[in-house]
């Protein structure tokens, strides 16, 4: 609380939807031309760049995060592919000079090639790992080069399809082990980002390793990661897992993991990341309500992983799409401000749980409780009666914030 609006909402664009996506899916082709379709692969990698700082000067956004593969073509061999990062980096260094844009956060896409086709750090092939690791060590030279506030890790292929040939076991201690490669490598050269690990449900792979909040913070803390990492939460992968963004925020929260979001939305009929832009208001205000209730997202922001559709092919659709998606974050965050300020939801929660604050909840809470005073306690206790969940009161109270 006590922030301004853009101190909350620290958008970013993310570069790998914006002029990466052509509009192509697996049953069609591109369906967005541009103007550098028909240049040598780096001088298209320049022209993105200069298409991104312009996108983000229209829109006045503040951030982007981008994949090393988003940003550079890879080359033959480990040697070309870094040579050809380092030409683009020096060019975004320059544009994020002269145009103060920041960049959110850079990963490195460690699941498109066909090296990854059984996992990263989770493959069952010590070259791959290695291949892997030192794509990552680039990664985090590029961001500390950049000046990337945190770094994302997302499992692309760390999972598995059958357990019939997979050593899960190894699988996991392997992937903690990168982890904690990447932990030690960036105290060695000073690259201070936050760490985030964005959970994801069941694709690419059949069992994600990752899958939601709740398993990506046992696994961190199960191999000692715990105080190096944060979350970066996508509404597309909440539902996915069959839960509610608002779920996996407040699983973050609570836990003191919630880093930053992944912007979007899902289509409630289609069971994949469809990553549309969000439009939904009331998802929003529940987010930005978890949000403020974690008092932000720190160095966190808001990212936009989310592309148009491809039968809209326009450039302009790339701007109506981002301003939609900021203006239902703005209003998400004036809903959720005005929730919180008027503790609508606050005072019935506490009501709620008002058996908790004196007697025998009091004794529970304390930990003075033990079965036998509980048991001492039920026997000679009156019928129970609970209290209402005031349920209906604030689904129309909660209409009444958000559309006035
Ligand atoms: C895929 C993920 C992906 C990540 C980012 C980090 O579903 O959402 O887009 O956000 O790429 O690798
Ligand atoms: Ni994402
Ligand atoms: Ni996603
Ligand atoms: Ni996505």
């Amino acid at each position: 609380m006590g922030r301004t609006m853009e101190e909350h909402l620290r958008f970013a664009v993310a570069y790998w939807h914006t002029f990466n996506a052509n509009g192509s899916d697996p049953f069609g082709a591109a369906t967005a031309v541009r103007s550098w379709d028909s240049l040598s692969p780096l001088d298209r990698a320049k022209a993105r760049v200069e298409a991104n700082f312009e996108l983000l000067e229209k829109l006045n956004v503040p951030f982007y995060a981008f994949h090393d593969v988003d940003i550079a073509p890879e080359g033959a061999t480990l040697t070309e592919t870094n040579k050809n990062l380092d030409v683009i980096v020096a060019m975004l260094k320059d544009y994020q000079k002269s145009t103060g844009k920041k960049l959110l956060w850079n990963t490195v896409n460690l699941f498109t090639n066909p090296r990854y086709v059984h996992g990263a750090s989770t493959t069952n092939n010590a070259e791959v790992f290695a291949y892997a690791a030192a794509t990552l060590k680039k990664g985090l030279e590029v961001g500390k080069e950049l000046g990337a506030e945190n770094y994302v890790f997302w499992g692309g292929r760390e999972g598995y399809e059958s357990l019939l040939n997979t050593d899960m076991k190894l699988e996991l201690d392997n992937l903690a082990r990168f982890l904690h490669m990447a932990v030690d490598y960036a105290k060695e050269i000073g690259f201070d980002a936050q760490f985030l690990i964005e959970p994801k449900p069941k694709e690419p792979s059949k069992h994600q390793y990752d899958f939601d909040s709740a398993t990506a913070i046992a696994f961190l803390q199960n191999y000692g990661l715990k105080d190096y990492f944060k979350l970066n939460i996508e509404a597309n992968h909440a539902t996915l897992a069959g839960h509610t963004f608002e779920h996996e925020l407040c699983t973050a929260r609570i836990n003191g993991m919630l880093g930053s979001i992944d912007a979007n939305q899902g289509d409630m009929l289609l069971g994949w990341d469809t990553d549309e832009f969000p439009t939904d208001l009331a998802a929003t205000t529940l987010a930005m309500y978890e949000i403020l209730k974690n008092d932000g997202l720190g160095r966190g922001g808001v990212n936009f992983d989310a592309k148009v559709r491809r039968s809209s092919f326009e450039d302009e659709d790339l701007f109506y799409a981002h301003i939609a998606g900021m203006d239902t974050y703005a209003r998400g965050l004036k809903a959720a401000a005005k929730l919180i300020e008027d503790r609508v939801l606050d005072d019935i929660v506490a009501k709620r749980y008002s058996s908790f604050n004196e007697g025998i909840g009091a004794d529970i809470v304390s930990g003075k409780a033990t079965l036998k005073s509980l048991e001492a306690y039920a026997l000679q206790a009156k019928p129970i009666r609970n209290e209402s969940g005031r349920l209906e009161q604030l689904k129309a109270t909660l209409n009444d914030v958000i559309f006035g």
